[in-house]
């Protein structure tokens, strides 16, 4: 049994919908909000020292952070359901570019911006200090859109990049920005977000639609 520490409408959006795809038990633990509770930062700092959801707790008691990571792990041995591209396979190299660069580029802006108090001391900077990160964010997300496939990110095959775009157009910029400025991401997360497999997930994370 896996346990899911996470919160709804957040990062752990990302493993859950992995979990459920695979047909994995789990049970989900779910945090008040990290920015705002010192309580809940500092329980989830038991198990993740960074304090950051998703944290996974394996069926063996240890523990795995990062989504990437985790998202690698679990593809292991799903054989046909795998929501990785296996070795040899032709979408193999530009699912780990893609998947490290959603990962290593754009989930930081949230890391800098979702605080930026952490990061700039002087007030009066960090206003400006935000905004420049959400546009340094949309050049990110235009650049993806730029690459994507259709109906999924690498054609009829889904991989877990479609999910993290699914869960990720819900983050700022948000979906009406999307909709407007990367219609072919829009197009995927739409994709995504009817799959009959993943209903219960995304009614939990996102009860508005
Ligand atoms: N590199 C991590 C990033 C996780 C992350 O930044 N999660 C956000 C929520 S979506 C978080 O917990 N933020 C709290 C914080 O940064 O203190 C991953 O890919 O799992």
């Amino acid at each position: 049994m896996f346990t899911l520490y996470g919160r709804p409408g957040w990062g752990s959006a990302l493993v859950e919908a992995q979990l459920v795809w695979y047909g994995h038990e789990f049970e989900p633990v779910d945090f008040d909000n990290l920015f705002t509770s010192a309580e809940a930062r500092e329980k989830l700092a038991r198990v993740n020292p960074l304090a950051q959801v998703p944290t996974l707790e394996m069926p063996d008691g240890s523990v795995m952070t990062e989504s990437a990571a985790i998202t690698l792990l679990l593809a292991d041995g799903a054989g046909a359901k795998s929501l990785v591209p296996p070795p040899g396979d032709r979408n193999r190299a530009q699912f780990l570019r893609w998947l490290v660069f959603l990962v290593a580029n754009v989930y930081p802006t949230f890391t800098y911006a979702d605080d930026p108090n952490r990061f700039v001391g002087d007030k009066s900077a960090q206003g400006d200090y935000e905004v420049r990160i959400k546009i340094y964010r949309e050049k990110l997300w235009r650049l993806v859109e730029g690459i994507v496939g259709a109906p999924f990110f690498f054609g009829e095959k889904m991989t877990a990049l479609d999910i993290y775009i699914a869960v990720m157009t819900h983050w700022t910029p948000k979906r009406a920005w999307f909709e407007a400025n990367c219609p072919k991401l829009m197009a995927i997360a739409h994709r995504v977000d009817a799959l009959p497999e993943l209903q219960a997930v995304w009614q939990r994370h996102y009860p508005k639609g």
